[in-house]
């Protein structure tokens, strides 16, 4: 248990994620001070500090870690940066948050694990699964989990962006995008993931050329349940992240848009979010109030590095099936007690 007064933390990254965390860190959650921003991009750095007056701008961790008293380490830096940046963290003892992907791919999540189960006497890792924060999210998981409406049979899922960000690769929508329906569906079902396979349909071609867009992924649980994803990198729209689940005896549905609705000239009209910032903003403020309300008592208060570790399986076999078709299966490894 660390003593009192706020967690100091060192934001990692300062992009769109970083930049946004670092001001929920700053203005939205207490108990947590943004001590270090860690970026090398020195106008990214400086907007980021902008928004945490006091903060100290380094462009490398380990240069933070010895220019700061840190308690913690929040890595919001795109996912191939992760490893270098929480085993340095791991290292040093920090209590640390990292965006989902934990890692790109699953032997470089397994070294993370590994490392942590050396380096540490218990968790000290939350990944980044925001999902499992979201109110509604919440309330599907409960209802499912209390077999009020029977047992569940399906989860049609619907992951929408509105257009791809430059450099978005096809194996990208599986790691950076389907890798939180690979997380939540387990989840929400309460049964991990048998295979999976992946479809390419006829293309958008408003999407970047190189992309397979959209995609359909079908996910098979142990359970007997069945997932589908619509990975959709080009809906122009909007940003929309719904999900329904059948059950046996009625059908519930979470992620339509809400809020003010406006008719007029003829039409009937409700905003729809642009982005995942907005669209989770709150998810995301009760993910790092929990994190940091743990880490005080030296514990983790979300998924942990096991659960990005077990998402990078399942995305393993959804790249492989991207690439040989038909359905791949994820090969799970036993938890090991650390991670009960
Ligand atoms: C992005 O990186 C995210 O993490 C969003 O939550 C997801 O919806 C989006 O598809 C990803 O590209």
């Amino acid at each position: 248990m660390r003593g009192e007064g706020p967690l100091q933390v060192a934001v990692v990254g300062a992009g769109a994620m970083g930049g946004d965390h670092v001001a929920r860190l700053a203005r939205r959650i207490h108990g947590a001070q943004v001590a270090a921003v860690v970026e090398p991009d020195p106008s990214r750095q400086e907007a980021a500090i902008a928004r945490a007056p006091g903060a100290l701008g380094f462009p490398r961790l380990e240069d933070a870690i010895e220019g700061v008293g840190l308690d913690a380490v929040l890595i919001a830096s795109p996912g191939p940066a992760h490893e270098a940046a929480l085993l340095a963290a791991l290292t040093a003892g920090l209590a640390i948050l990292c965006e989902k992907p934990m890692a790109p791919d699953a032997d470089t999540a397994r070294r993370i694990v590994e490392a942590e189960r050396q380096l540490r006497e218990a968790p000290c890792t939350q990944v980044g699964f925001m999902r499992r924060f979201d109110v509604e999210y919440g309330s599907l998981h409960d209802l499912i989990a209390s077999g009020s409406a029977g047992n569940l049979l399906l989860l049609h899922c619907v992951h929408r962006n509105a257009r791809a960000f430059p450099g978005f690769t096809e194996e990208m929508m599986i790691t950076d995008a389907v890798v939180h329906e690979l997380d939540i569906l387990p989840w929400l079902a309460g049964s991990p993931i048998r295979s999976v396979e992946v479809k390419r349909g006829r293309r958008n071609s408003l999407s970047p050329p190189d992309l397979g867009d959209p995609l359909l992924v079908l996910v098979e649980l142990e359970s007997g349940v069945l997932g589908d994803v619509e990975m959709n990198m080009g809906a122009q729209f909007g940003y929309q992240v719904t999900t329904e689940a059948v059950l046996e005896s009625g059908v519930a549905r979470i992620g339509q848009p809400a809020g003010l609705e406006l008719w007029h000239q003829g039409r009937a009209a409700i905003a729809e979010h642009q982005g995942f910032i907005t669209r989770f903003r709150a998810a995301y403020d009760r993910e790092v109030q929990a994190w940091v309300d743990a880490a005080h008592q030296g514990a983790i208060g979300g998924p942990s590095a096991w659960d990005g570790y077990l998402a990078a399986l399942a995305c393993e076999a959804g790249v492989q099936a991207l690439r040989s078709g038909g359905a791949v299966p994820v090969r799970l490894p036993e938890r090991p007690p650390f991670y009960a």
